[in-house]
């Protein structure tokens, strides 16, 4: 069988997927980096929306349609801060990626993108959280029947070489 894990680099506001994960804040009222190219992509109902939601805590996620994007479904979740390990960044992390598939599941989803999450403003080390995503999915999906691919939206050719690594030697 093929593997469901796919790993990309490229904007995650252009990619066709049911779902696109967003890297948000507890606010859920935009901010930058994924989350500013997002809202910006999906334009102002996003934030209406989000309005509505009561924000979300570090490693839950809440579901919104995608307005105009390609995609159908935007799933923000809150990665956590890195303060260097020690405070259940790595759980937390997990809970992110955990739930977004499983909300991306309850909504009938059959593809679904993430961005590298936690890596950039929060300080993630990247090849610390690429371990945590491909566990995670990989470990998640035989749980969820209609989810048959899951790409790794990388923004920079560095963290794409990480992502492959690990999604190729995941499949061995
Ligand atoms: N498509 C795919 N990946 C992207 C894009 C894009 N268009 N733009 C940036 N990235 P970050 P975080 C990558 O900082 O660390 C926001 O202000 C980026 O290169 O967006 O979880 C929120 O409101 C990096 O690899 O998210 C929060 O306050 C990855 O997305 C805070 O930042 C995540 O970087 C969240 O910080």
């Amino acid at each position: 069988m093929p593997s469901p894990l796919h790993v990309l680099q490229a904007d995650i506001t252009t990619l066709k997927v049911d779902a696109i994960v967003n890297a948000a804040n507890s606010s859920l009222l935009g901010g930058g980096g994924v989350d500013g190219a997002i809202h910006r992509a999906a334009g102002p109902e996003l934030l209406q929306e989000c309005r509505l939601l009561n924000g979300c805590k570090v490693g839950e996620a809440k579901l919104t349609k995608g307005y105009r994007l390609p995609a159908k479904f935007i799933i923000h979740t809150v990665g956590p801060v890195w303060h260097g390990g020690k405070r259940n960044e790595a759980d937390l992390l997990a809970s992110c990626y955990r739930n977004s598939l499983q909300i991306a599941a309850s909504h009938g989803a059959h593809s679904i993108a993430f961005p590298c999450i936690s890596t950039g403003v929060y300080g993630y080390p990247v090849e610390l959280a690429a371990q945590i995503a491909v566990t995670t999915v990989n470990s998640t999906l035989p749980q969820l029947d209609s989810i048959r691919e899951v790409i790794f939206c990388c923004f920079s050719a560095s963290d794409f070489a990480v992502y492959q690594k690990l999604v190729d030697a995941a499949a061995e």
